[in-house]
């Protein structure tokens, strides 16, 4: 998958192909992230980028000559990619809408900056994402959230079964997480997870992940659809309840 990002800021950008999965993905070419400055689309020689609004007001807009430079020179080169906005209206970024964005070949990703970009390049646009409901002073963090969570979708970025794994896979939240030692400052790890059995391990998991969806987001837990484990996961929670009450 190619993933370009357009930015006033590239350097700002960069780190996000740096680090982790997402730089070992793009070493092993299953990722190719590629950023470009507009300014380098600025046909004037101040290179200018942004100018004030008709009309009047706070702020300023970013000009659309040099998007319309950038898509001339980037559709002739590379073809018509999947493009994003990033800005406050758009559809607030979920595991669903990263999933999606994951199955283009080829995305590209626009970061905005001041108050917004003139409207006449949205015709460039296919999707308005935000990453949440408060202002940012500009689009790069959301453009890097965006890699970061679309990679995660890639073939090959992350192994399969971590991303199941994964608060919100299925609806729930994650489980708690051990590793050595068994005891610290007197506190142990739960017992079941040490006992080899892979059935009760995957039970008390679930029961883990059950407990604490329904305790911090009732709302994913309303929402979740409830298969064979779930139901004795329940099942097994409800008699621990009850003894306890006794
Ligand atoms: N999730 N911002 C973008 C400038 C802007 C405004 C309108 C396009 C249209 C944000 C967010 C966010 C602030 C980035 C305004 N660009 N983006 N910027 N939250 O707050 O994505």
């Amino acid at each position: 998958m190619r993933i370009s990002i357009l930015t006033i800021f590239p350097d700002f950008v960069r780190v996000v192909k740096e680090y982790g999965v997402v730089s070992q993905a793009v070493e092993n070419g299953i990722l190719e992230i590629e950023i470009f400055n507009l300014r380098d689309f600025a046909k004037d020689k101040h290179k200018t980028v942004d100018d004030y609004p008709y009309g009047g007001g706070p702020g300023m807009v970013m000009k659309p000559a040099p998007f319309f430079e950038f898509f001339k020179f980037y559709n002739e080169t590379y073809g018509k990619p999947y493009v994003v906005l990033t800005s406050p209206q758009g559809d607030v970024l979920n595991n669903s809408i990263a999933r999606e964005l994951a199955s283009k070949d080829h995305l590209l990703i626009i970061c905005g900056r001041y108050e917004g970009i003139d409207e006449r390049v949205m015709k460039f646009v296919d999707r308005e994402i935000s990453i949440g409901d408060y202002v940012l002073t500009g689009g790069e963090l959301p453009a890097m959230v965006i890699v970061d969570v679309v990679s995660r979708f890639v073939p090959g970025v992350v192994d399969e079964e971590s991303v199941k794994n994964d608060s919100f896979y299925n609806d729930l939240l994650d489980h708690p997480h051990y590793t050595r030692p068994r005891v610290i400052e007197d506190m142990r790890v739960p017992e079941v997870l040490i006992s080899g059995n892979h059935e009760e391990v995957e039970l008390w998991r679930r029961k883990e992940s059950l407990k604490k969806t329904m305790l911090k987001r009732p709302d994913l837990f309303m929402k979740h659809q409830f298969d064979e484990i779930d139901k004795r996961a329940l099942l097994s929670l409800f008699r621990e309840l009850m003894a306890d009450a006794k």
